[in-house]
C-alpha cells in the first residue's frame, strides 16, 4: 500500500499484460463496461485477492475498494461467516435445477426486511430482475409503456436501455446501439426529481402507462436523492394512473437501510428489485411485491420468467450469511458513522486544496459519489455538469495513494462494514495528495 511516507509509483507489468492478453478474448477487455477504465484513463488494474476493505492486484499494489463489487460486498471482501457458508454449501453441491429449503430461508429473510414483497421470484442478475418486474407490470395491467428516469439505470434489458445511467453515461452513450425502436418507443423518460414532469408523460398516455421504475436513491447518475416528497408523489401519480410503481432497490436494499430506500422514506412500491447485497457477492438478485401482482407469474400465471441458475443454493447460502451479519444490532449505526468519516475526509482535503467550492458530495448512508461540480446535483442534468475529465484525474492519483474509487464519475462508491479509522487516515493521506495535483483550471 502506497502512503506518503514512502510514495511510490505503482507497479502495473502484470496488470498490462493481463490486459493486453483479455483484449484478445473480451470487448474492451473487460466483462463488463465500467471495468474499463475508459472514462478515466489507463489500464484496470487485475485483482489477485480481497480481504476485508483491502484489494490486492496482480502487481502486488493494494487498495482501499470503494467500488466493492459495485455494491454486493457490505461486509467487506471474504468475510468469514460468506466463505464458511459457501465451503458448506458446495460440500452438498452447487446447483441442482430443483427447489431447495434454503430459498425459503432467504425469502423469509427479504420479506422480513421488506413487507411489501408478498411473494418473489429469485433470478441472478438485477437485469434480470429489473426485465422481469417490468413484464409481470405490464402483463398485469395489459398495458405498454413504462416511465423511468434520465440517468437510472435497471440493467441492460433493451426497454430499460433508454437514457440510461451508469456505464451508458460513462461512454455518453445516447442509448444503446441494437435497441429496436419499438422497444425503446415505450419507455418514457423524465428527469428525477420531476414530478411535474411525471404527470405530464402520465396525461399525455392515459391508460398506457403500465409501470413507473425507479431508483428510489439514484447510484447510476452518481448518487442522487430525493426530494422532498418525491416518492411520495410518483406512488401517488402511479395509482391515480392506475400504474404500478416498481422500486428498484437492486443498490439500495440492504445499502441504505434494512428494508431499503422504501424503509428510509416511508413507501409502499407494488413492486420491488433486489440484487447485489442480497447474494452477498454471488449471483442473487429477485423481483417480488404483492401477491394478486406475483401470481400473474408462471406457473401460476400466464406471465412467463425462468432461470437454470435461479436461487442457486451456493449464492442463496452467500445471501443468507450476508443478511444474517446485517441484521446484527448497530450494524447500520456503524456504516453511517465510517460513511460519514470518509465524505467528511474527502470534503476536508478539497477544502484544504482550495477546491472546497468546486466539489460536491452527495451521500445516502453507505453510498456517495464525489462531483467534481459545486453543488446541490439533484438530476441527471446536474450529475452532467461534473467535469468528468477533473474527476478522472483525481480517480488516477487515489489509485497512486492506494484508494480505488469508482472509475466513473457516473457512479456510487461504497463504504463496507471492515473499514474502520484506520482507513479513513488512509483516504486523508491519499485525498489531500491527490487534490494537490489537480491542476487549479482546466479539466482534463
Ligand atoms: P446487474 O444486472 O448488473 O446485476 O444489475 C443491474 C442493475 C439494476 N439496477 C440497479 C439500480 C443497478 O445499479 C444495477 C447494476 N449496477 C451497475 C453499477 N452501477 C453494475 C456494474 C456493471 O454494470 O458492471
Amino acid at each position: 500500500m502506497a502512503d506518503t511516507r514512502e510514495r511510490r509509483e505503482r507497479r502495473t507489468k502484470r496488470s498490462e499484460a493481463a490486459f493486453q492478453e483479455a483484449c484478445g478474448f473480451f470487448p474492451g477487455g473487460v466483462n463488463s463496461p465500467v471495468r474499463s477504465w475508459k472514462s478515466v484513463g489507463g489500464a484496470p488494474f487485475f485483482v489477485a485477492r480481497g480481504k476485508g476493505a483491502l484489494l490486492t492486484d496482480v502487481d502486488g499494489n493494494r487498495y482501499v475498494d470503494f467500488v466493492g463489487s459495485w455494491g454486493p460486498l457490505i461486509l467487506g471482501h471474504c468475510h468469514s461467516a460468506v466463505v464458511t457458508a459457501i465451503r458448506k454449501q458446495a460440500r452438498n453441491g452447487s446447483s441442482f435445477g430443483a427447489p431447495t429449503e434454503l430459498e425459503s430461508r432467504l425469502a423469509a429473510l427479504v420479506r422480513k426486511a421488506f413487507p411489501s414483497i408478498e411473494r418473489l421470484r429469485f433470478v441472478s442478475s438485477g437485469t434480470e430482475a429489473c426485465m422481469h418486474a417490468v413484464r409481470v407490470a405490464r402483463g398485469f395491467t395489459g398495458r405498454e409503456k413504462i416511465v423511468k428516469f434520465a440517468g437510472c439505470y435497471h440493467g441492460a434489458s433493451d426497454a430499460m436501455l433508454v437514457q440510461a445511467g451508469s456505464g451508458v453515461a460513462t461512454f455518453g452513450l445516447p442509448d444503446s446501439a441494437g435497441v429496436p425502436a419499438s422497444a425503446a418507443a415505450h419507455t418514457l423518460t423524465a428527469p428525477f426529481n420531476d414530478l411535474a414532469a411525471v404527470r405530464a408523460l402520465l396525461q399525455a398516455n392515459p391508460g398506457q402507462v403500465a409501470a413507473i421504475i425507479v431508483e428510489p436513491v439514484v447510484g447510476n447518475a452518481g448518487v442522487l436523492l430525493p426530494a422532498e416528497g418525491f416518492l411520495q408523489g410518483l406512488a401517488t401519480c402511479a395509482k391515480e394512473a392506475g400504474a404500478l410503481l416498481i422500486c428498484d432497490e437492486v443498490m439500495t436494499g440492504f445499502r441504505v437501510a434494512w428494508g431499503g430506500a422504501q424503509e428510509v422514506f416511508g413507501i409502499t412500491p407494488d413492486l420491488t428489485t433486489l440484487g447485489k447485497i442480497l447474494g452477498g457477492g454471488l449471483p442473487c438478485a429477485a423481483y417480488g411485491g404483492r401477491a394478486e401482482i406475483m401470481e400473474r407469474v408462471a406457473p401460476l400465471g400466464p406471465v412467463y420468467q425462468a432461470g437454470t441458475l435461479s436461487g442457486n443454493p451456493l449464492a442463496i447460502a452467500a445471501g443468507l450469511a450476508t443478511l444474517k451479519e446485517l441484521r446484527r444490532p448497530g450494524v447500520y449505526e456503524r456504516l453511517e458513522s465510517i460513511s460519514r468519516s470518509v465524505a467528511g475526509t474527502l470534503l476536508e482535503a478539497a477544502q484544504a486544496a482550495g477546491w472546497g467550492e468546486r466539489v460536491c458530495v452527495n451521500r445516502m448512508g453507505s453510498m456517495f459519489t464525489l462531483f467534481f461540480c459545486p453543488g446541490p446535483v439533484t438530476d441527471y442534468a446536474g450529475a452532467k455538469r461534473a467535469d468528468a475529465g477533473l474527476y478522472a484525474r483525481f480517480f488516477r492519483a487515489m489509485l497512486e495513494g492506494g484508494v480505488y474509487l469508482p472509475p466513473s464519475q457516473f457512479e456510487a462508491a461504497f463504504t463496507n462494514l471492515a473499514m474502520d479509522e484506520a482507513i479513513v487516515k488512509r483516504v486523508r493521506n491519499a485525498a489531500r495528495a491527490a487534490f494537490a495535483s489537480l491542476p487549479n483550471q482546466c479539466s482534463g
